[in-house]
């Protein structure tokens, strides 16, 4: 496949619902799309980077510098036999994943058009719907908090996940147990602790959690190892692996015991995979985590999440729930029983909406 031309764009979406973590509120995403033209066919990746350098340092103003002046000028009028290439002859670039799996996910896209084939069975998905649960933000309120919940149980969700941080866990955790005693839930802290936490992060224990994510620093294997053998609450990591060696390191020295994969923060399909090889080869269960993406990098966390090793239920779920309209027909929706259908169209599956795209855009560049 020859990359002919590459079209990088900004688009603004106001989200129906404020989304709060521990490192603060998000009420609009900026979002990088990234379209490649090549053999005749156009694919389409998002970079899913944060409007503000903290859950990683990426940002759209730095995935915009790194796809314009290093990304697209090594990949552009070259040829490639395989997406995978693209990963390796992108490693000189140190960090920048996110930037790097707009691109790459893009030519993705390409190949399964190519082929005739779905995205998910080009990277070697195998179930026909995927479980889903949902992440739930910090709300103003325990009322409010316990409202969403709620709702989202009767929609069908297999499983809740919650933000904590220090003010916002044990008490809150209290009172979802004492009204939803056997839902399966999570919580999430986004690096809001420390070491020096620890007995408060033992009392996490009383509400057998399936997993807490990510309670320590956003780059620590070590302290999130220590903190495993003091708790029986299974530590998932997210933030802290950005490749197949980091879940390697994680797994050898028990820093957890299941892995989010999330595409753009390990660089694309390519890293992805090869972190879910790890896994499973472990016996680390894994679930396919969320960036507040719209239907461009949903369809891509659908096929994903697709993979034999995902066995429990990702971040992933319905457009409505974050916009009120994705860029993509149809949009993703959720069945009652919690689950989504991994489309079986070729290429990733949804069609772009380029009107409510060109809408959306605040800056575009095209090269090639
Ligand atoms: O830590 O998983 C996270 C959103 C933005 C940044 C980090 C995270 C999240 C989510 C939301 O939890 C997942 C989603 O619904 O897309
Ligand atoms: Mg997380």
């Amino acid at each position: 496949m020859k990359i002919e031309q590459v079209e990088i764009r900004e688009i603004e979406l106001p989200l129906v619902h404020f989304f709060e973590t521990s490192f603060g509120r998000t009420t609009k995403r900026r979002i990088v799309l990234v379209r490649v033209k090549g053999d005749g066919l156009a694919g389409w990746g998002e970079v899913t980077c944060g409007e503000e350098p903290f859950y990683s340092h990426e940002t759209p103003e730095t995935a915009w510098h790194i796809l314009r002046d290093y990304l697209i000028p090594w990949s552009l009028h070259r040829k490639w036999s395989s997406p995978s290439e693209l990963a390796a002859h992108f490693r000189p670039i140190r960090g920048h994943p996110m930037a790097k799996a707009g691109l790459e996910n893009a030519l993705w896209d390409i190949e399964a058009q190519g082929r005739g084939i779905p995205l998910s069975k080009l990277v070697g998905g195998t179930l026909e719907e995927i479980p889903c649960g949902v992440s739930i933000g910090i709300q103003d309120s325990v009322e409010e908090l316990l409202e969403t919940i709620q709702r989202e149980l009767e929609a069908g969700y297999q499983r809740i996940k919650v933000k904590i941080k220090p003010g916002w866990d044990v008490e809150i955790l209290e009172r979802i147990r004492s009204k939803f005693p056997r839902s399966a839930l999570m919580a999430d802290a986004n690096s809001a602790y420390t070491l020096a936490d620890l007995p408060r992060l033992k009392m996490l224990d009383r509400f057998y959690l399936m997993m807490v994510e990510q309670p320590l620093g956003w780059e620590d294997l070590l302290d999130h190892a220590k903190l495993q053998r003091e708790i029986s609450t299974p530590v998932c990591l997210d933030e802290s692996i950005h490749t197949a060696e980091d879940a390697r390191k994680a797994i050898e020295i028990g820093a957890c015991k299941i892995i989010n994969i999330k595409l753009g923060r390990v660089g694309g399909f390519t890293e992805a995979r090869r972190v879910h090889d790890v896994c499973r080869g472990k016996n680390i269960p894994v679930w396919c985590g969320g960036m507040l993406e719209s239907g461009i990098g949903r369809a891509g966390n659908i096929a994903l999440a697709s993979l034999p090793g995902f066995n429990l239920p990702g971040d992933v779920s319905a457009s409505r729930r974050y916009w009120e309209q994705d860029i993509i027909d149809p949009e993703v929706e959720v069945t009652a029983r919690g689950t989504i259908r991994v489309p079986q169209t070729p290429g990733f599956g949804y069609v772009p909406n380029l009107d409510r795209i060109e809408k959306a855009t605040v800056r575009k560049e095209t090269f090639g």
